[in-house]
C-alpha cells in the first residue's frame, strides 16, 4: 500500500461533506423511514423568470422552458431546490425564440410558442403538449412524483405519460433488442458486456432520448440525466410510457415533431451534431487483438497491397504497450514505431491505437507519477484511491469530469501524435473494472464543479474521457481533424467521437442485431457508429463474414475486428472466391466515397442522421413501424442487407416513389414488398430516381492518387428531384470557413428530355477539370445535348449498361438532353 498516501482532501472536498455523507449513510433512523412516493399535487402558484415559468405545489417545484418554437424544457425540484444548471449533454442552452404566451384558463395555464402549447393543469399538475390544432401529442398519465432516497441523498424520479393504443418508440442509443422498444422496459447504465445477448440490457451507451410515433405523429423526451435511468414503454402497463432516474433532477425536453426527420435534428440542436471526419476514416479499417509484432503489422498491410484489397486503417490493439501501459510501446514488439508508422504511412495506411483508461500504479511509470502527484485519480467517499484490476493489473483512473485532468489527459498523446499514430480508439471506459464490472457507488466525481458520487458520473465517464483525448489530440494535431472512437458513451458523445458496439460475436443473429444497433444509433444522435465486422467473439463462416462486410459496406464506420482467441480474418481468410467477392464490396465503399462523405456534411452541418431507417422515411405507413432490415444511407440509397444463411433471395419493402436496381439499372416503382435476387456476390441495393451520386474512381486508400475526373451517376426522373455533393480537403477544419463546395443538382425529365441542373456554393477549388456524368435510365435515345446553351459534341451511344456518358465542365449549369 505504498502508493496509497492522500495528501490531505482533495480541494474540492470539505470535511463538513464526509461528515454529512457518513451520517446519512450510518443513521439507522434516517435508514428506517419508510420510503413514499410523493406526487406533485394541486398549483397554487406561478412566476415567470424570462423564458420560464415556475409553477408550485407549494413544496415542489416545476420549471417550463421555451427553448425554441418546437423545443420545451421541463424540471421538476422537489422541496423548490433546483440544482445548478449543468449539462455534459447540452453544452449551451440558448434561447432561440422571443415570441411565447402565457394564459390561463379555469382549469389549466399554457405556455404556448409558435407551434407548440405546454398545458399545465391546476388541480393535478398533469402537463402535456399539444400542436397548433390541439391536438394532445404527449401527456402525463400522472404528476410527476419523487422519493426520497436515504443513502446518497436526492431522489428518484418519475415521469409517467399515457401510451396511446397505436404508439411506437424508436431511439435509446444501442439496445441490442427489436427495433420499435414498444412493451420494452430498458435502462442506461453503461456496461461492458462481452458477447452480448439479444434482448441484453443494459450495453455500453446511455443515451436517454427516445422518439415517440403516434398516427403518422412524432414527438422526442430527451430526458438529460446521467444516473441510472429507466424506460418503460408500455411493457408494465399498455396504456403507460414511463422514464426515471436513480437520482438527479427530473428534467427532460419536449421535442415537437410532426416527422422523425425534425426530431432527430432538433435534438442534434441540443447536443451537437458529428464534426467531419477526416475522409480516410471512411475507408475500410482492418483491426484485430491483436497484430503484433511489427513483421506481422507489416504483412498485413503487403497482403492488402499485393491482394489490391482497399484499406486506409490498421490498428494496434494492447499489446502494443508495454505491460499494458497506456502511452508506452512494447520495444520488443515494436522496437521502432516511429519509423514502422512512416513505413506504413508511406504505403497509404493510417495507424490507429488503443488506449484504456485504467493506469498501472507504478511508480516507475511516468502517466502513474503525474497523476498521482496532481492528485487526478479517483478516491472513494473515504478519499482511498479507487482501485481496481485491468490488464495492467492493479489500477487507478482519472476523474476525467474534472476539466483540469481532461487537459491533462489530452497532453499525454504528444509522443504518440508525434511518432504519426492517426487515431485513438478509447476502450474499457465503461468504466469497466475485472472482477466488480465497474466503480462501487461511492467513488466521488468532480464533475466539473458540480461534484456527485458515481452513481451520477459513471455514465459520462467514458464520453468525458473521449472529450479529453479528443481535444488533446486537436490541439496536437494542429488544424488536422481528430479521429477518435469509443465504446462508452452519454448523450452528446457524437461532438467528441464515432462508436463501435462492442463485443459481438459472429453468429447471424448479431449481424441482424448490427444492423439494428447501428440504425437506432443514427436515429439517438450518434451517426458514426460501426459493428465488429465478422463478430469480435466466435468463428464467422465465410458466407457471414462476406455477408457483414456487405452490411459494413453502408455502416457508418467500417472496420473489421475480432477477438484473440479467433482464426485469423482478413478479407482474403476465406479462400479466392470470397475474397473476390469482399474485394468487390470494399470496392463499392470506395467507389461511394465521396457520396459517404457528403452524407456525413449533411448530417454535421443539419443535423441529418446517417442511417435512416425505413419508418423515418414513411412514418405515415403504419405497415412500417416495426420494419428494422431496410434503410436508407443518406438520403439517396437504400440497402437491404441479407441477414439469413444460405439466402439467395430476400423479400424487401422498397418505399413509395421511382426506385432504380443499383446493379441492373432496372427500374422499380416502390410503396411496396418485392423479392429480390441476392447471390452472395450481391446485396439489394436501390437508388432513387432522379439522384445525382458522386463517385471515386477504386483507390486503394483514399490519397492514393489526385482524383482527375470526377464521375457522377445521374438517375432518370421525370419529377424534380434535388441532389448535393461536398468537397473539401479532407482533413482539416478549414470548412469551418467556407473553404468547402456544397454542390446542389436538380434532375428533371418528361420522356423527351431531361435537364440537369447544378448550382455552387462555397470556396474550396478542385483539382479536376471536368465531370464524366453517367446518366442512367433515358427512356429515349438522345439525339441532342446542350451545355450552357451551346451543343454538345460527343459520343451519345449507350454504353453497355445503357448509359450515356458525357464529359462536360466542372461549373456547368445546364444540361439538357434531347430525343
Ligand atoms: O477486455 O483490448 O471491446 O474491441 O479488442 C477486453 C482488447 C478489452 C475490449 C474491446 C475489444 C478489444 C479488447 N477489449
Amino acid at each position: 500500500m505504498k502508493e496509497q498516501e492522500p495528501k490531505g482532501l482533495p480541494i474540492e472536498i470539505t470535511a463538513e461533506d464526509l461528515e454529512q455523507d457518513i451520517q446519512h449513510v450510518n443513521n439507522p433512523i434516517v435508514g428506517l423511514k419508510p420510503i413514499e412516493k410523493k406526487y406533485l399535487g394541486k398549483v397554487t402558484e406561478v412566476r415567470q423568470e424570462n423564458n420560464r415559468y415556475i409553477f408550485s405545489d407549494g413544496d415542489a417545484s416545476v420549471e417550463i422552458r421555451v427553448v425554441s418554437d418546437e423545443i420545451i424544457k421541463v424540471r421538476m425540484a422537489p422541496h423548490s431546490v433546483f440544482l445548478e444548471e449543468f449539462s455534459y449533454a447540452v453544452p449551451k442552452l440558448d434561447q432561440r425564440v422571443a415570441v411565447f404566451t402565457f394564459t390561463e384558463e379555469d382549469d389549466k395555464y399554457a405556455v404556448s410558442t409558435n407551434t407548440v402549447t405546454c398545458f399545465i393543469n391546476k388541480e393535478d399538475f398533469r402537463i402535456s403538449f399539444a400542436d397548433n390544432e390541439s391536438n394532445i401529442i404527449n401527456e402525463d398519465f400522472q404528476a410527476m412524483h419523487y422519493e426520497e432516497n436515504v443513502q446518497f441523498g436526492g431522489y428518484y424520479v418519475y415521469c409517467t405519460k399515457t401510451c396511446f393504443p397505436e404508439e411506437s418508440f424508436y431511439g435509446l442509443g444501442d439496445k441490442p433488442t427489436d427495433f420499435n422498444l414498444r412493451g420494452k422496459r430498458l435502462q442506461n447504465w453503461n456496461s461492458d458486456t462481452y458477447s452480448f445477448a439479444k434482448h441484453q440490457d443494459p450495453l455500453y451507451r446511455s443515451i436517454p432520448f427516445y422518439i415517440s410515433l403516434n398516427k403518422g405523429v412524432a414527438h422526442g423526451i430527451f430526458m438529460d440525466n446521467t444516473f441510472k435511468t429507466h424506460f418503460d414503454f408500455a411493457q408494465e402497463d399498455n396504456g403507460k410510457t414511463s422514464f426515471w432516474a436513480d437520482g438527479g433532477e427530473l428534467q427532460y425536453y419536449y421535442i415537437h415533431g410532426p416527422h422523425m426527420m425534425d426530431v432527430v435534428k432538433r435534438y442534434h440542436t441540443l447536443t451537437g451534431t458529428h464534426k467531419l471526419p477526416p475522409i480516410w476514416a471512411l475507408g475500410y479499417h482492418q483491426c484485430r487483438w491483436s497484430y503484433y509484432p511489427e513483421s506481422k503489422l507489416k504483412d498485413l498491410a503487403d497482403n492488402f497491397r499485393k491482394r489490391k484489397i482497399p484499406c486506409d486503417a490498421l490498428y494496434l490493439d494492447i499489446d502494443y504497450m508495454d505491460g499494458y501501459r497506456c502511452f508506452t510501446w512494447n520495444k520488443k514488439y515494436f522496437p521502432n514505431p516511429k519509423k514502422m508508422i512512416k513505413e506504413l504511412s508511406d504505403d497509404g495506411f493510417k495507424t490507429v491505437v488503443i488506449i484504456d483508461p485504467g493506469i498501472k500504479v507504478d511508480n516507475n511509470y511516468w502517466v502513474f507519477k503525474e497523476g498521482k502527484e496532481n492528485k487526478y485519480f479517483c478516491r472513494r467517499s473515504d478519499d482511498y484511491f479507487m482501485e481496481g484490476h485491468v490488464w495492467p493489473g492493479r489500477c487507478q483512473f482519472p476523474d476525467f469530469t474534472n476539466p483540469e485532468v481532461r487537459q491533462w489527459w489530452g497532453t499525454l498523446f504528444k509522443e504518440l501524435v508525434e511518432v504519426g499514430v492517426a487515431g485513438v480508439w478509447n476502450d474499457m471506459n465503461e468504466p469497466a473494472v475485472f472482477g466488480s464490472g465497474t466503480f462501487p457507488d461511492d467513488v466521488r466525481h468532480q464533475y466539473d464543479g458540480h461534484r456527485g458520487s458515481h452513481r451520477k458520473a459513471h455514465n459520462v465517464y467514458g464520453m468525458q474521457m473521449v472529450r479529453a483525448t479528443y481535444d488533446g489530440l486537436k490541439l496536437l494535431q494542429k488544424n488536422k481533424r481528430p479521429f477518435t472512437i469509443t465504446r462508452a458513451g452519454y448523450a452528446g458523445v457524437q461532438r467528441y467521437s464515432s462508436v463501435w458496439t462492442g463485443d459481438n460475436v459472429a453468429t447471424w443473429e448479431h449481424l441482424k442485431i448490427g444492423s439494428i444497433q447501428m440504425q437506432r444509433l443514427s436515429v439517438s444522435g450518434i451517426p458514426f457508429a460501426g459493428t465488429d465486422i465478422g463478430g469480435f467473439s466466435g468463428e464467422p463462416s465465410g458466407e457471414l463474414f462476406t455477408r457483414w462486410i456487405q452490411l459494413g459496406v453502408f455502416s457508418p464506420f467500417m472496420r473489421a475486428h475480432s477477438a484473440g482467441d479467433t482464426a485469423e480474418r482478413e478479407p482474403w481468410s476465406f479462400g479466392p472466391e470470397l475474397e473476390d467477392i469482399n474485394r468487390k464490396f470494399i470496392e463499392l465503399r470506395y467507389k461511394l466515397l465521396p457520396y459517404i462523405y457528403s452524407t456525413f456534411w449533411e448530417h454535421h452541418r443539419y443535423g441529418f442522421p446517417i442511417l435512416r431507417p425505413v419508418v423515418m422515411i414513411e412514418q405515415h405507413n403504419p405497415t412500417n413501424h416495426y420494419r428494422e432490415d431496410e434503410f436508407t444511407f443518406g438520403d439517396k440509397i437504400l440497402v437491404c442487407p441479407v441477414l439469413e444463411e444460405g439466402a439467395t433471395s430476400r423479400r424487401l419493402y422498397l418505399p413509395e416513389g421511382q426506385w432504380f436496381d443499383y446493379w441492373t439499372h432496372e427500374t422499380i416503382t416502390g410503396g411496396k414488398e418485392l423479392d429480390v435476387l441476392a447471390p452472395l456476390d450481391s446485396m439489394p441495393i436501390f437508388v432513387k430516381a432522379g439522384s445525382v451520386i458522386p463517385e471515386f474512381p477504386v483507390m486503394q486508400h483514399v490519397n492514393e492518387f489526385e482524383v482527375e475526373e470526377m464521375i457522377f451517376q445521374v438517375y432518370y426522373s421525370d419529377y424534380e428531384v434535388n441532389s448535393f455533393y461536398f468537397e473539401d480537403h479532407g482533413d482539416t477544419f478549414a470548412y469551418e470557413q467556407d473553404i468547402y463546395l456544397e454542390k446542389k443538382f436538380v434532375v428533371n425529365g418528361d420522356k423527351k428530355s431531361m435537364l440537369i441542373k447544378q448550382s455552387i456554393e462555397g470556396l474550396f477549388t478542385p483539382r479536376y477539370e471536368t465531370y464524366d456524368l453517367k446518366i442512367i435510365g433515358l427512356p429515349f435515345k438522345p439525339s441532342k445535348v446542350v451545355v450552357d446553351g451551346k451543343d454538345y459534341i460527343g459520343d451519345l451511344a449507350f454504353d453497355d449498361l445503357k448509359r450515356v456518358r458525357l464529359k462536360v465542365n466542372k461549373n456547368f449549369r445546364q444540361v439538357q438532353i434531347f430525343k
